[in-house]
């Protein structure tokens, strides 16, 4: 069974207690059980890591090459400002998907540039928790397909 690495930067353990207008509602624990479901339905594993600091979100991906088969990432503040992350995803060389679950590019110009982005197959940025599933579903699909598109 294909497993799929989630990871959840920094202050994303906040959700749900303060700026739900930005971020919506629900806790990450919310979040991470809507990913449980969503994996659990379509047939893959899920790894869900959150961490508040960059070495080691730096480390879960560099111990992910080899033993996952695609990521989802939300960088958090680090998308805007980390070159150790996108260093790290770069030498991973995994499937990756980057979410976001407020829309960044309508957002203050310091948000509007991420680091992490060109490393991505793509971006999923403005839908909420459900920022995750598609990224989910975009990554399965990438990864569950013969022919890639690159
Ligand atoms: O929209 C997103 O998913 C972000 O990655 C969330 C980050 C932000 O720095 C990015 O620019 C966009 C913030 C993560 C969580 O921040 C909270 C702060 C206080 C209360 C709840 C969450």
């Amino acid at each position: 069974m294909k497993k799929i690495l989630v990871l959840h930067g920094p202050n994303l353990n906040l959700l749900g207690s303060r700026e739900n207008e930005i971020y919506g509602d629900l806790t990450l624990a919310e979040i991470n059980k809507r990913i449980k479901k969503f994996a659990k339905e379509k047939g893959f594993v899920v790894d869900l890591y959150q961490s508040n600091h960059e070495g080691e979100l730096v480390t879960k991906i560099q111990e992910a090459k080899g033993t996952v088969d695609a990521m989802v990432i939300n960088p958090a503040a680090y998308t805007h400002t980390s070159i150790a992350i996108r260093d790290a995803l770069a030498a991973a060389k995994i499937p990756t998907v980057e979410v976001h679950l407020s829309n960044i590019y309508r957002r203050e110009e310091f948000r509007q540039k991420s680091l992490t982005a060109p490393i991505a197959l793509g971006v999923i940025s403005g839908f909420g928790a459900t920022s995750y599933l598609l990224g989910l579903q975009a990554v399965w699909e990438n990864i569950s397909q013969r022919h890639k598109v690159r």
